[in-house]
């Protein structure tokens, strides 16, 4: 069958195949997050970032350890407030919130913040299909517009990169104001490195993981057009030295696939 028939072929909350790259016009298009990204995101993201579900594993037990249950919620009932913010489709908050994530279902206090309405209806619906007894609210917003209310983690996985570079300190600092004393960001980026050489080599193996997990030259070089200044990436040292710059006085790189890589900062 092909990709177009399947697609068809599919419920709404099915994933569907990512074709958003495959003719040669869609390369002039701009990288947005609209319905047709929306359909296919999930398996969009998994064939073209490395590690994302290693990462997203990674969430609740970091939570476990880190979360303090210092927040209230409207029943009296002491949970930990966390922001997933850029929550696409809410596959952060849906890991931290899974069986095997070791929560009670009133445990955690989750707000997911997105842009894209196409993303958090989706996000929504299925949250509410999958995870009705959880506290997650999915809020349609800028993340540097929102007021961010006391909380112990925040997570930033692949978003960061698509704000303009002069936005991220701002959001970062807000995000430090709001974590308590002992609460961590995760922050997981693309990025590059200083050296030349050893970026080109990156580039070129993220190219092959690309093509290993079905994707064409002309969705390949179509994505990366369309991204550029779109997303933006820094340096693993830009991001240490401006999380050091707005206060956390601990950060490490706890996980590196190519040129992806997540970190955690302490408060
Ligand atoms: C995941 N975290 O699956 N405010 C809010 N959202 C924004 C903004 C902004 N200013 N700019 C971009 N976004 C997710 C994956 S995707 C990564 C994150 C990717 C949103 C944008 O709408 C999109 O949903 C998300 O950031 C980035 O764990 O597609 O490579």
């Amino acid at each position: 069958m092909n990709d177009a028939k399947s697609n068809q072929d599919q419920s709404s909350h099915e994933t569907l195949f990512d074709t958003v790259f495959t003719t040669p016009l869609d390369r002039a298009a701009r990288f947005s997050f609209d319905e047709q990204v929306v359909a296919c995101f999930p398996d969009m993201i998994r064939r073209s970032v490395p590690g994302y579900g290693q990462v997203l594993a990674m969430l609740p037990i970091f939570a476990q350890r880190h979360c303090q249950f210092g927040q209230t919620n409207a029943e009296g009932h002491r949970v930990s407030r966390i922001y997933d913010l850029g929550c696409s489709l809410g596959g952060a908050s849906m890991a931290l919130v899974s069986a095997s994530g070791g929560f009670d279902a009133n445990d955690l206090q989750i707000k997911a913040v997105d842009i894209s309405p196409a993303m958090t209806d989706k996000a929504k619906a299925l949250l509410a299909d999958n995870y009705p007894e959880h506290d997650i609210e999915v809020i349609t917003a800028d993340i540097r517009e929102i007021d961010f209310a006391p909380c112990d983690m925040v997570v930033l996985n692949l978003t960061l990169q698509f704000l303009p570079p002069e936005d991220r300190y701002r959001v970062l600092a807000n995000i430090y104001d709001a974590l308590n004393d002992g609460g961590i960001l995760v922050l997981t980026e693309k990025t590059h490195s200083g050296d030349e050489q050893d970026d080109a080599w990156l580039v070129e193996r993220y190219y092959d993981f690309k093509r290993a997990n079905g994707y064409s030259e002309l969705e390949i070089s179509g994505k990366r057009n369309a991204l550029e200044n779109v997303l933006i990436t820094d340096t693993l040292a830009q991001h240490h030295e401006r999380l050091a710059q707005v206060g956390f006085s601990r950060t490490l790189t706890w996980f590196q696939f190519l040129n992806f890589a997540s970190m955690i900062a302490f408060k």
